[in-house]
């Protein structure tokens, strides 16, 4: 899958959140080349530090990167980097970021405090986010007013919600995420 003309407008964008909220699965659902996993099984030995709370079912994580590719229409590219979720891999957050223009935070209703922590590290990157609110089956519903006061968002910042294995929803969360981003990106002049 080759790009074709010289035309596009490359963006390069995170998806982060805290373990398990599903961004390999954003990316797998969105990417239009085979995406890059870098997924492995969970064992006994993680158990101590692996916090499986609210993810019991989940058998694999992600320990590196995931990545993929999407072009919107008008030649914008965008090439999608998963952050790993576990804490003990915040430190390879700052390599991934590096060059990013904005971040996906996806977000889990049955554990909206994690997301905290990934929301301030974007910050202080100086990252524009939107935040997508991932639906799982028994995770509480709730409005998106009492969702935002309960992330504490700037009212400038996007909230949508999505189900990340589905390719119209988690386009449209990337949509309001890019422009989020363009409007606050200065125009270039002639
Ligand atoms: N019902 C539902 N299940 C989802 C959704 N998104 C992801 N899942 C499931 O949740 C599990 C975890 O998803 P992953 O995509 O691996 O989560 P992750 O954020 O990449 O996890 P780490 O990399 O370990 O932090 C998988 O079994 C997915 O199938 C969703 O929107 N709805
Ligand atoms: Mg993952």
């Amino acid at each position: 899958m080759y790009l074709s003309g010289a035309d596009q407008t490359l963006v390069k964008l995170l998806v982060a959140g805290p373990f398990g909220v599903g961004k390999t699965t954003l990316i797998r659902t969105l990417s239009e080349t085979p995406p890059l996993h870098t997924e492995e099984v969970m064992t006994q030995t993680g158990a101590v530090v692996d916090d499986l709370a609210g993810v019991r079912d989940k058998t694999t994580t992600t320990v590196a990167i995931d990545f993929g590719r999407l072009t919107l229409p008008g030649d914008l590219v965008l090439y999608l980097f998963g952050t790993p979720g576990q804490k003990r891999f915040r430190p390879l957050w700052a390599d991934i970021a590096r060059g990013a223009l904005g971040a996906l935070v996806l977000a889990d209703t049955r554990r909206l405090s994690d997301s905290f922590e990934v929301m301030d590290i974007i910050e202080e990157a100086g990252l524009r986010y939107a935040v997508a609110v991932n639906a799982f089956p028994d995770a509480p519903t709730y409005d998106t007013d009492k969702l935002r006061e309960a992330l504490d968002l700037h009212p400038d910042t996007p909230l949508v919600l999505c189900d990340a294995r589905d390719r119209d929803q988690s386009v449209d969360a990337l949509i309001s995420l890019v422009s989020h981003v363009l409007a606050h990106t200065p125009q270039q002049g002639p």
